[in-house]
């Protein structure tokens, strides 16, 4: 087989651990729902139950998934909304320029708007073929995969569209805004002009 090519300072584990902060938030159904806010066109935003959410289309996207603790899952199989799906039925203002991702007890993640639009970024219920489980972000996820796992918030419950730069729980903590792994944007020191990529 073919080598393929990892962002830097990656590798493929042997086994697949859950990461987040925080315990697992247990799904309510009844008192789930998911809203886009903020800068909407329409001022009184959006609102799906989870009855009307899970009725939404379903496409499938293969993709790497990159953590910044340097674990690769590689060709990681989900469905889900598109996001840029999810952008058509809750358009934003012409201001808006950056999404908040809010989760279960605030955990939020910022990102631009054009890597929110980008392809194969999904809002994922299934996970290889099947319902996430509860560590994975049962009932739903944000899915970003050209980006450092920590934007690819799960227990997903809002979309706040911002009108300028804002940011999320780990970029306010050290970690890095855009987060490419490509160019392996891990800190937020980084940002500093002539600042690379830390030594190993
Ligand atoms: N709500 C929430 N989402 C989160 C996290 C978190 O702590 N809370 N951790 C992130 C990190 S750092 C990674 S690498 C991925 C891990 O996803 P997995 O546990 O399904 O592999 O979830 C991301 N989404
Ligand atoms: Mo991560």
């Amino acid at each position: 087989m073919p080598e393929k090519r990892l962002p830097p300072g990656q590798y493929i584990p042997r086994e697949h651990t859950p990461v987040h902060y925080g315990p697992v938030p247990r799904f309510r159904p009844q008192r789930w729902d998911f809203r886009v806010y903020g800068a909407t066109e329409k001022p009184e935003g959006h609102r799906w139950t989870w009855e009307e959410f899970s009725a939404l289309p379903r496409t499938e996207v293969v993709a790497d998934f990159h953590c910044v603790t340097r674990f690769t899952l590689p060709e990681v199989r989900w469905s889900g909304l598109p996001a840029a799906e999810l952008v058509s039925l809750a358009p934003p203002a012409p201001e808006a320029t950056h999404v908040m991702v809010w989760a279960e007890y605030g955990y939020s993640a910022n990102v631009r708007m054009d890597d929110f639009l980008a392809e194969g970024v999904l809002l994922a219920t299934h996970r290889d073929g099947a319902p996430l489980t509860p560590e994975h972000g049962h009932p739903l996820r944000l899915v970003l995969p050209h980006l450092y796992g920590w934007k690819s918030v799960k227990w997903l419950r809002a979309i706040e569209y911002l009108t300028g730069d804002r940011r999320g729980f780990w970029e306010e903590r050290g970690y890095h805004n855009i987060a490419d792994p490509w160019a392996e944007q891990r800190y937020s020191y980084q940002e500093e002009p002539g600042q690379g990529p830390p030594l190993a």
